[in-house]
């Protein structure tokens, strides 16, 4: 599964912490847009879809959320409730985003600008592609790079 856990550096003193996000230093793309949701409602599941091209990190910077992760043949879930790490996806993952704590602030990084046509938010649409994409050859050395 085409996903990695970044721990940021933490300039921690006694006024408290900051952490810095510096392109191509601890983040492994462009950065192009940044975009956070908050004061998400008790039960609510977010997502339900994937991306083509899209590369994000997600990082909770305020309280927590988990996030649903599917390749296609495996699932995995993970816990964001540290400001310091990051969550970093690329290419055919279905995602879902659930159990927001009341104060969870999820921002995201992303590779792109909003492009409605790299969004597969249908599930079957998605296992179509991501059989397509395994029979290409040229997808078969593929890893994701981290800073
Ligand atoms: C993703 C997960 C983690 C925009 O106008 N610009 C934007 O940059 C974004 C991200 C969204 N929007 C609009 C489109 C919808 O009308 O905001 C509304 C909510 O977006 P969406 O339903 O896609 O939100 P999520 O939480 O389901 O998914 C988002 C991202 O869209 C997606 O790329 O990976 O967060």
């Amino acid at each position: 599964m085409k996903y990695e856990l970044l721990t940021f550096q933490q300039h921690g003193d006694d006024r408290g912490q900051l952490i810095a996000i510096e392109e191509g230093i601890n983040v492994p793309f462009s950065v192009k847009r940044v975009y956070y949701m908050y004061d998400t409602k008790p039960g609510v599941r977010r997502g339900f879809h994937a991306h083509r091209e899209l590369k994000q990190v997600l990082i909770c910077v305020s309280g927590s959320c988990s996030v649903h992760l599917d390749d296609g043949t495996e699932t995995e879930e993970i816990l964001l409730d540290k400001p310091y790490i990051g969550l970093q996806i690329e290419g055919l993952i279905w995602r879902e985003m659930y159990n927001f704590s009341e104060d969870a602030v999820l921002l995201v990084l992303a590779s792109e600008l909003y492009d409605e046509s790299d969004y597969i938010r249908d599930y079957h649409e998605f296992k179509k592609e991501v059989l397509r994409h395994g029979e290409d050859p040229k997808n078969h050395s593929e890893e994701i790079s981290v800073c």
